[in-house]
């Protein structure tokens, strides 16, 4: 059993070291980058982001020798994620908004999650362009600078702000079963935005300035502060498909609350019925 003192001296140095890590994204922001790309011409990575996960994962094995460690770039790197087990792991985004980095769209953060026996118990969200900062410890709730945030209380999709992504409609096959979704959301909602970023998205939810997020296709360190941050603020995370959520294989539904949840999962769930008919029709 990890104690409440042990996870508290965790979430410090994180913090800490997050912030740190946040100087090498202030420092590249209005530079000219390198950008490679990773699975798609679309998927993109800079030096900056490589970085930033070197710093945190080379400072926080320092303080923590027998943590371990899920990255996105070093797992792109390796072309592996490795397994979560029950030891302490640390899962790392160390830019999420990388293409929005690369353009200078002020929507971009570190994420930073700790998770003990399977279980999330630190989250960490900074974005250093507006110097905010988003965190959370299982069962003590979340907070955006230090103080206390919840959800909105919209119980209708009809009256929410949504959050859709675009990034991984165009390199999948499923591109249609995407824009369905899109356009079905749109029709409904009050407004749709895309903020390139889903642990933001998340956070943003969390807080109470976006109502509902969706996107399919995300890997653990896109969500895995995001999840806990939204849970202890009060809101919902729930799969795609209306299951229980699973941030190591993410379809991400999050929302103030399950009301919410469940009716933007069973508009998906019709849309995609559709989409799917609408394909055999074609054939
Ligand atoms: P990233 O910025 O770390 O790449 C943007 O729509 C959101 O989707 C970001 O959180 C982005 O993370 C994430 N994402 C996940 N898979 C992606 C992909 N294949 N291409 C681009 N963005 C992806
Ligand atoms: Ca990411």
């Amino acid at each position: 059993m990890t104690s409440a003192e042990e996870i508290e001296h965790f979430f410090q140095v994180a913090k800490l070291l997050t912030l740190e890590a946040a100087e090498v994204i202030k420092d590249g922001i209005n530079e000219l980058k390198d950008i490679e790309t990773k699975s798609s011409d679309k998927d993109l990575v800079t030096k900056y982001d490589k970085e930033v996960e070197r710093l945190l994962f080379e400072k926080l094995s320092n303080e923590f020798p027998d943590h371990k460690f899920i990255g996105e770039e070093t797992s792109s790197t390796n072309k592996e994620i490795p397994e979560l087990t029950d030891a302490p792991t640390w899962i790392i985004d160390p830019i999420d908004g990388t293409t929005n980095f690369v353009h200078r769209f002020p929507q971009i953060c570190i994420s930073v999650a700790l998770v003990i026996n399977k279980r999330l118990e630190i989250g960490i969200i900074y974005n250093p362009c507006y110097d905010e900062m988003y965190t959370a410890k299982k069962g003590q709730g979340a907070s955006l600078n230090g103080k206390s945030i919840r959800p909105s209380s919209t119980k209708e999709l009809k009256k929410s702000l949504v959050n859709l992504e675009t990034s991984a409609l165009f390199t999948t096959s499923k591109t249609d079963i995407g824009l369905a979704r899109f356009n079905a959301i749109i029709e409904v909602a009050h407004g749709v935005r895309t903020i390139g970023s889903a642990a933001l998205a998340l956070a943003f939810v969390a807080r109470g300035i976006i109502d509902v997020f969706h996107m399919d296709g995300l890997k653990s360190w896109d969500v895995a502060a995001g999840c806990l941050i939204l849970t202890e603020a009060g809101g919902t995370i729930i799969d795609t498909k209306g299951g229980i959520f699973n941030f190591m294989a993410p379809k991400v539904i999050a929302a103030a609350n399950e009301v919410l949840a469940i009716e933007t999962s069973k508009l998906i769930i019709e849309t995609d019925l559709k989409t799917l008919r609408k394909r055999l029709k074609k054939n």
